[in-house]
Protein backbone atom coordinates (compact mmCIF):
# COMPACT_ATOMS: atom_id res chain seq x y z
CA UNK A 1 0.00 0.00 0.00
CA UNK A 2 1.57 3.77 -1.00
CA UNK A 3 1.70 5.61 2.01
CA UNK A 4 -0.22 9.07 1.66
CA UNK A 5 1.97 12.12 1.24
CA UNK A 6 2.08 14.63 3.82
CA UNK A 7 0.42 17.66 3.00
CA UNK A 8 3.02 19.84 4.23
CA UNK A 9 5.03 18.62 1.45
CA UNK A 10 3.90 20.12 -1.41
CA UNK A 11 6.79 19.45 -3.59
CA UNK A 12 9.65 17.64 -4.01
CA UNK A 13 12.40 19.05 -1.54
CA UNK A 14 15.55 20.40 -3.13
CA UNK A 15 18.37 18.99 -0.81
CA UNK A 16 20.99 17.10 -2.61
CA UNK A 17 20.21 13.56 -3.38
CA UNK A 18 20.99 11.25 -0.45
CA UNK A 19 21.10 13.84 2.33
CA UNK A 20 19.41 13.40 5.19
CA UNK A 21 17.30 16.53 5.47
CA UNK A 22 14.95 15.70 2.98
CA UNK A 23 14.01 12.78 5.25
CA UNK A 24 14.13 14.93 8.41
CA UNK A 25 11.74 17.77 6.63
CA UNK A 26 9.47 14.76 6.07
CA UNK A 27 9.71 13.35 9.55
CA UNK A 28 8.45 16.62 11.11
CA UNK A 29 5.86 16.98 8.99
CA UNK A 30 4.60 13.31 9.63
CA UNK A 31 4.90 14.33 13.26
CA UNK A 32 3.15 17.75 12.95
CA UNK A 33 0.07 16.25 11.28
CA UNK A 34 -0.09 13.75 13.81
CA UNK A 35 0.13 16.22 16.80
CA UNK A 36 -3.06 18.54 14.25
CA UNK A 37 -0.01 21.63 14.75
CA UNK A 38 0.01 21.68 10.83
CA UNK A 39 -1.83 24.83 10.42
CA UNK A 40 -0.79 26.50 13.25
CA UNK A 41 3.33 25.44 13.22
CA UNK A 42 5.59 28.26 12.77
CA UNK A 43 9.33 27.61 11.82
CA UNK A 44 12.35 29.70 12.03
CA UNK A 45 14.94 28.18 9.66
CA UNK A 46 18.92 29.31 9.38
CA UNK A 47 21.78 30.07 7.17
CA UNK A 48 22.88 26.93 5.40
CA UNK A 49 21.33 23.91 3.86
CA UNK A 50 17.89 24.54 6.19
CA UNK A 51 17.05 27.61 4.15
CA UNK A 52 16.24 25.21 1.50
CA UNK A 53 12.97 24.01 3.20
CA UNK A 54 11.18 27.17 3.29
CA UNK A 55 10.55 26.32 -0.95
CA UNK A 56 8.55 23.58 -0.51
CA UNK A 57 7.18 23.42 3.33
CA UNK A 58 3.62 24.31 3.95
CA UNK A 59 4.26 25.46 7.05
CA UNK A 60 4.35 29.24 7.68
CA UNK A 61 8.54 29.99 8.18
CA UNK A 62 10.44 32.59 9.18
CA UNK A 63 14.05 32.82 7.57
CA UNK A 64 17.03 33.87 10.10
CA UNK A 65 19.96 35.36 9.78
CA UNK A 66 23.07 32.70 9.94
CA UNK A 67 22.98 31.51 13.70
CA UNK A 68 19.72 33.34 15.11
CA UNK A 69 17.11 30.80 15.26
CA UNK A 70 16.48 30.13 17.90
CA UNK A 71 16.52 33.78 18.81
CA UNK A 72 13.81 34.55 15.95
CA UNK A 73 11.71 31.36 17.50
CA UNK A 74 12.04 32.68 20.64
CA UNK A 75 10.74 36.32 19.66
CA UNK A 76 7.75 34.39 17.46
CA UNK A 77 6.80 32.09 20.65
CA UNK A 78 6.37 35.03 22.61
CA UNK A 79 4.41 37.04 19.92
CA UNK A 80 2.25 33.47 19.37
CA UNK A 81 2.30 32.02 22.67
CA UNK A 82 -0.33 29.35 21.50
CA UNK A 83 1.61 28.42 18.28
CA UNK A 84 3.80 25.30 18.12
CA UNK A 85 7.60 27.17 17.55
CA UNK A 86 10.33 25.45 16.79
CA UNK A 87 13.50 26.06 14.51
CA UNK A 88 15.10 24.25 12.13
CA UNK A 89 18.94 24.66 12.00
CA UNK A 90 22.37 23.02 11.57
CA UNK A 91 25.30 22.13 13.40
CA UNK A 92 27.68 24.90 12.60
CA UNK A 93 24.66 27.92 12.47
CA UNK A 94 23.37 26.18 16.12
CA UNK A 95 26.43 25.63 17.65
CA UNK A 96 29.61 28.01 16.22
CA UNK A 97 27.98 31.48 14.83
CA UNK A 98 24.63 30.78 17.01
CA UNK A 99 25.99 29.27 20.06
CA UNK A 100 24.86 32.02 22.37
CA UNK A 101 21.69 32.15 21.00
CA UNK A 102 20.83 28.70 21.45
CA UNK A 103 22.05 28.25 24.62
CA UNK A 104 20.67 31.16 26.03
CA UNK A 105 17.02 29.67 24.38
CA UNK A 106 17.98 26.46 27.01
CA UNK A 107 19.29 28.19 29.85
CA UNK A 108 15.79 30.35 30.09
CA UNK A 109 13.78 27.33 29.70
CA UNK A 110 12.18 28.71 26.54
CA UNK A 111 9.03 26.97 25.21
CA UNK A 112 10.17 26.34 21.78
CA UNK A 113 11.90 23.12 19.90
CA UNK A 114 14.96 23.36 18.38
CA UNK A 115 15.71 20.43 15.53
CA UNK A 116 19.38 20.35 14.76
CA UNK A 117 20.71 18.37 11.48
CA UNK A 118 24.12 17.41 12.93
CA UNK A 119 26.11 16.73 9.77
CA UNK A 120 29.21 17.07 11.31
CA UNK A 121 30.46 20.20 9.07
CA UNK A 122 29.41 23.47 7.71
CA UNK A 123 27.55 21.76 4.47
CA UNK A 124 26.58 24.46 2.31
CA UNK A 125 29.85 26.05 2.20
CA UNK A 126 31.77 23.64 1.08
CA UNK A 127 32.50 20.88 3.83
CA UNK A 128 34.36 22.78 6.49
CA UNK A 129 34.92 21.70 10.07
CA UNK A 130 32.70 22.69 12.66
CA UNK A 131 32.35 22.59 16.41
CA UNK A 132 30.92 18.71 16.49
CA UNK A 133 33.59 17.63 13.62
CA UNK A 134 34.84 14.07 15.13
CA UNK A 135 38.78 13.99 16.47
CA UNK A 136 40.55 12.74 12.93
CA UNK A 137 37.92 13.28 10.74
CA UNK A 138 38.90 15.08 7.09
CA UNK A 139 36.91 18.36 6.37
CA UNK A 140 37.91 20.54 4.02
CA UNK A 141 39.69 22.86 6.52
CA UNK A 142 41.27 19.65 8.48
CA UNK A 143 42.11 17.58 5.48
CA UNK A 144 44.40 15.44 8.04
CA UNK A 145 41.87 14.99 9.67
CA UNK A 146 40.51 17.18 13.28
CA UNK A 147 43.76 17.71 15.41
CA UNK A 148 42.10 18.40 18.97
CA UNK A 149 45.32 19.47 20.48
CA UNK A 150 44.68 22.43 18.31
CA UNK A 151 41.30 22.52 18.07
CA UNK A 152 39.81 21.12 21.57
CA UNK A 153 37.05 18.25 21.32
CA UNK A 154 33.79 17.79 19.36
CA UNK A 155 31.06 20.19 21.41
CA UNK A 156 28.33 17.52 23.12
CA UNK A 157 25.70 20.18 23.48
CA UNK A 158 23.67 17.48 24.90
CA UNK A 159 26.02 16.98 27.36
CA UNK A 160 26.68 20.45 28.10
CA UNK A 161 22.62 21.55 28.40
CA UNK A 162 22.16 18.45 30.60
CA UNK A 163 23.83 20.21 33.45
CA UNK A 164 21.63 23.48 33.13
CA UNK A 165 19.63 23.61 35.96
CA UNK A 166 16.16 24.78 34.90
C1 LIG B 1 26.97 35.90 8.84
C2 LIG B 1 27.29 34.81 7.82
N1 LIG B 1 28.46 34.15 7.90
C3 LIG B 1 28.75 33.17 7.03
C4 LIG B 1 27.87 32.82 6.05
C5 LIG B 1 28.22 31.72 5.07
N2 LIG B 1 27.52 30.50 5.26
C6 LIG B 1 26.41 30.19 4.53
S1 LIG B 1 25.86 28.66 4.77
C7 LIG B 1 27.08 28.34 5.89
C8 LIG B 1 27.25 26.96 6.49
C9 LIG B 1 26.14 26.49 7.33
O1 LIG B 1 26.48 25.25 7.91
P1 LIG B 1 25.50 24.50 8.89
O2 LIG B 1 24.83 25.47 9.79
O3 LIG B 1 26.25 23.40 9.57
O4 LIG B 1 24.37 23.92 7.94
P2 LIG B 1 24.45 22.86 6.75
O5 LIG B 1 24.65 23.68 5.50
O6 LIG B 1 25.59 21.89 7.03
O7 LIG B 1 23.12 22.17 6.79
C10 LIG B 1 27.92 29.46 6.05
C11 LIG B 1 29.11 29.54 6.93
C12 LIG B 1 26.64 33.54 5.99
N3 LIG B 1 25.71 33.26 5.07
N4 LIG B 1 26.37 34.52 6.89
Amino acid sequence: MEKRRSKILYVDHKFCPGCGHGIVNRLIAEVLEEMNEDKGAICAVAVGCSSLMPDTYGVDIVQSQHGRASAVAVGLKRCRPDNMIFSYQGDGDALAIGFSETMYAAIRNENITVILINNNNFGMTGGQMSPTTLENQRTTTSPYGRDVSITGNPLDVIKLMSTLEL
